[in-house]
């Protein structure tokens, strides 16, 4: 497994947080994150490994470091299990367009996303596996998955191999899954998603052209495994089924990711684990607000990045990166500008000078604001108003509140 990054120490606070309701993208509501045991179990889909780090990805890693921070201040233990999504069409594409090998750029990137993360303070994974490792175990799961009728085989055009679908209408009528329960989309919108995001629609012999691919073929150059299905490599939803599976087991907490991955990535990475497991994948399925630049997404795709690293090297404070992302709610959509980073660089600023005020703001009462906000569906910029108060009018402890700072919202006020 490769390294995660390095794990940056969070500090207890006084007293105790709750755990946080979340909104659920497949019941449409607030949810109770809190676990049966004190083991709150999370899975959040890795980078695919060019073009790290943008603003959009340190967001949605930030949103689910904000949530272990709250779930470890309510006592709990976290189990956190991420993927590296290191073969996959648009990563071979990249490679090839760059005349770079794409294992060399996997990896050249995957060490640029941990550098980065590392100075973010966001909390590692306890399991962080690339699907190159498990290539096996995703092979076993599509042979699985074809034994019992929930997947089926698609000659390649030039019928010299067979590619794996997956069969959504068994899946439906034999495991507790059911296409649309998480995305609450229509089918047409749904074919839509499928063709914009990696999928298929249009490839003859599917039985429904929503089916996504679990194996694909191999073919020509392109990096292929011997496996018990036949040479080849895995689709994309298959991975996070089968690593959120191996790590976390079914049913866990909270499965998260941007919300560009609610359809298809995360419908169907639930369908094939309900399909291999006979249970949910998880309680809550969370997706942070998508970041834009320059009035489009933020994306690869598109090119219109702003990576961390080229922040951190023009010499701009992690922690005022931080702050410019908190200051939204997780789940809003918004604009990057460098207005607001030149906020959060003075908020900061302000943060480092919180004085010591014996008739300011009652310490233990800012963080008991800042708990109660961040429990209400990680109300981020609540808790920082908390903050700005206490920074304006002083404290009666401002170590209390520096503490508060790092433990929930992960900022060193005395580095
Ligand atoms: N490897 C897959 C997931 S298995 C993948 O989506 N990789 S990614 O590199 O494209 O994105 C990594 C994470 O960042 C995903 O959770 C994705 O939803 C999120 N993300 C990507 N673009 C943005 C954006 N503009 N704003 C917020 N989050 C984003
Ligand atoms: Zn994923």
């Amino acid at each position: 497994m490769p390294e995660s990054w390095t794990r940056p120490p969070v500090p207890a606070l006084p007293g105790r947080g709750r755990p946080p309701q979340l909104y659920d993208s497949s019941s449409g509501g607030l949810q109770c994150s809190r676990p049966d045991d004190v083991v709150a179990r999370l899975y959040v889909c890795g980078i695919t490994p060019y073009d790290a780090t943008h603003i959009g990805h340190a967001n949605t890693y930030l949103a689910f470091d904000t949530l272990q921070r709250v779930w470890l201040d309510a006592g709990l233990e976290v189990r956190y299990a991420q993927n590296i999504t290191d073969v996959d069409d648009p990563l071979l594409e990249r490679a090839i367009a760059t005349g770079v090998d794409w294992r060399q750029l996997a990896d050249q990137q995957i060490q640029l996303f941990r550098d980065d993360m590392s100075a973010l303070r966001i909390l590692p994974p306890h399991d962080y596996v690339a699907v190159t490792e498990v290539i096996g175990e995703i092979a076993d799961a599509v042979a699985t998955l074809l034994a019992r009728g929930t997947a089926y085989r698609v000659s390649t055009p030039d019928a010299a191999g067979e590619d794996v679908y997956f069969d959504i209408a068994a899946a439906g009528r034999t495991s507790p899954w059911r296409l649309g329960d998480e995305s609450g989309l229509g089918r047409d919108e749904m074919l839509t998603l499928s063709s914009e995001r990696g999928g298929d629609p249009d490839r003859a012999g599917k039985r429904d052209p929503l089916d996504p691919l679990l194996w694909r073929a191999a073919r020509g150059n392109e990096p292929s495994w011997e496996s018990v299905v036949g040479p080849g490599r895995p689709g994309w939803h298959i991975e996070c089924s089968v690593i959120a599976l191996e790590h976390l087991g079914h049913d866990f907490t909270v499965q998260g990711g941007g919300a560009d991955l609610l359809f298809p990535h995360h419908e169907l990475s639930a369908g094939h684990a309900a399909a291999l497991s006979g249970h949910p994948l998880a309680r809550v399925y969370s997706h942070a607000g998508l970041i834009s630049y320059r009035g489009e997404k933020m994306s690869k795709s598109l090119g219109n990045l702003v990576l961390v690293s080229e922040l951190l090297e023009r010499g701009v404070p992690a922690a005022a990166v931080r702050l410019s992302l908190l200051e939204h709610h997780y789940r809003q959509e918004w604009e990057w500008t460098d207005e607001g980073l030149r906020a959060g660089a003075r908020r900061l600023e302000a943060w480092r000078r919180i004085p010591a005020a014996s008739d300011g703001a009652v310490a233990t009462e800012v963080v008991d604001v800042m708990r109660e906000r961040l429990a209400d569906d990680l109300d981020t910029p609540g808790a920082l108003a908390a903050v700005d108060a206490a920074a304006a009018t002083g404290t009666d402890d401002p170590a209390l509140v520096r503490t508060a700072v790092d433990s929930l919202l992960g900022i060193d006020l005395s580095a």
